[in-house]
C-alpha cells in the first residue's frame, strides 16, 4: 500500500473486506498525488460506517449530527475560501437524513467536494434499508422488500443545478482517484456517489454485482451535454460509471457572490469584530 502524508494511525472500526478501506486508500493517494497539504484541507461528514472515515485522514475533521457534513462543508468554506472542503458519507446519510441538506447546498454551489459512498444500505445500524436500497431489498425492517423506488442521486444534483456530477465503482481503482483528482480541481459543487459495497449487511449488491452491473462511458461521450447527462443518470443495471455532467463555463459560487466578500477579500475567520459590533448583533 502507498505511503502518505494523510497516513493516520488508528484502529478502524470497519468489517474486514469493507469497500471503505478501498475507497480511505484511493482518497488519500488522490491528496497526495495533487501535493494537498494535510493543513490545507478539512474534511467534514455526519454518522454512519462511510462517516467515520475522517477520523482516519492525518487532517482536520468534523465530524458532526447526522445529514449535515455538506452543510457544515458549505459554512467552512464560506469562512475559510482559501482551503481544500471535502464532505464526505453515506447513501442514508447524505440522500435520507440529509435530503434536505443535499438539496439546498447544490443551489448554493460551493466549491466543495461531496463524496457519497453508496452501499444501498444502512451499514452502522446493522442493515436497514437505504434512500437507495433497490425495490424488493429485504432487511430485517423491510422483510417482505422495500417497496419504493430507489433515490436517484445523479438526476436530481443534474436538475439543481450541479455543474460536476459523477458516478464511480471503488472497485475500479484508476477511476475513482481520477474523479476525485477532477473533483478537487473542479471550481463549484461537484458530487461523486461511490459504489463501495458493504459486505456484512448488502449481499445482493455485492463486489461481484457491481462489477457486472456498471460500465464505463466511453472517451467520446460529451459530458457537457446536459440532456444526455440526464439520460445518462436514468440508466441503470449497467449503471454507467464517469463524470455524467460536467459544465464547461464556470457557475459562480456562493462564495464568490456573497456580499461578505463583495469589498473584502479576507476569510471571514481573519476579521475581528469590536466588542461593540458583536454586542449590537447580541441585540
Ligand atoms: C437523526 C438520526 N436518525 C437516525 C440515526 C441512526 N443512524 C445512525 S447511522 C444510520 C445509517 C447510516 O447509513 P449510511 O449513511 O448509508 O452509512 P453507512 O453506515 O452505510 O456507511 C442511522 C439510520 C441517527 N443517529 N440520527
Ligand atoms: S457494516 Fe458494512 S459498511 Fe459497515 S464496516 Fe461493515 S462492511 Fe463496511
Ligand atoms: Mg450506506
Amino acid at each position: 500500500m502507498k505511503k502518505t502524508r494523510f497516513d493516520f494511525a488508528s484502529e478502524i472500526a470497519w468489517c474486514p473486506g469493507c469497500g471503505n478501506f478501498l475507497l480511505l486508500q484511493l482518497l488519500k493517494e488522490s491528496l497526495e498525488e495533487l501535493d494537498i497539504k494535510p493543513t490545507d484541507l478539512v474534511i467534514s461528514s455526519g454518522i454512519g460506517q462511510a462517516a467515520k472515515m475522517p477520523q482516519y485522514v492525518n487532517t482536520s475533521f468534523f465530524n458532526g449530527l447526522h445529514g449535515r457534513g455538506l452543510s457544515v462543508a458549505s459554512a467552512i468554506k464560506m469562512a475559510n475560501p482559501n482551503l481544500l472542503v471535502i464532505a464526505e458519507g453515506g447513501d442514508g446519510d447524505m440522500y435520507g437524513e440529509g435530503g434536505n441538506h443535499f438539496i439546498h447546498n447544490i443551489r448554493r454551489n460551493p466549491n466543495v467536494v461531496h463524496l457519497v459512498h453508496n452501499n444501498m444500505v444502512y451499514g452502522l445500524t446493522q442493515g436497514q434499508a437505504s434512500p437507495t436500497s433497490p425495490k424488493g431489498f429485504k432487511t430485517p425492517i423491510q422483510t417482505e422488500g422495500v417497496i419504493l423506488e430507489p433515490f436517484n442521486p445523479l438526476s436530481v444534483a443534474i436538475s439543481l443545478g450541479a455543474p460536476f456530477v459523477a458516478r464511480t465503482f471503488v472497485g475500479n481503482a484508476e477511476l475513482t482517484k481520477s474523479l476525485i483528482k477532477q473533483a478537487i480541481q473542479y471550481n463549484g459543487y461537484a458530487l461523486i456517489d461511490i459504489f463501495d459495497p458493504c459486505v456484512s449487511f448488502n449481499k445482493i449488491n455485492t463486489f461481484a454485482w457491481y462489477k457486472a452491473n456498471t460500465y464505463v462511458l466511453d472517451e467520446n461521450y460529451d459530458s457537457s451535454d446536459k440532456m444526455q447527462a440526464m439520460a445518462k443518470a436514468f440508466e441503470s443495471e449497467p449503471f454507467p460509471l464517469g463524470v455524467l455532467y460536467k459544465r464547461e463555463d464556470h457557475k459562480p459560487t456562493i462564495e464568490e457572490q456573497h456580499p461578505a466578500y463583495a469589498d473584502d477579500k479576507r476569510p471571514l475567520y481573519e476579521r475581528t469584530r469590536t466588542a461593540e459590533e458583536l454586542a449590537h448583533l447580541m441585540e
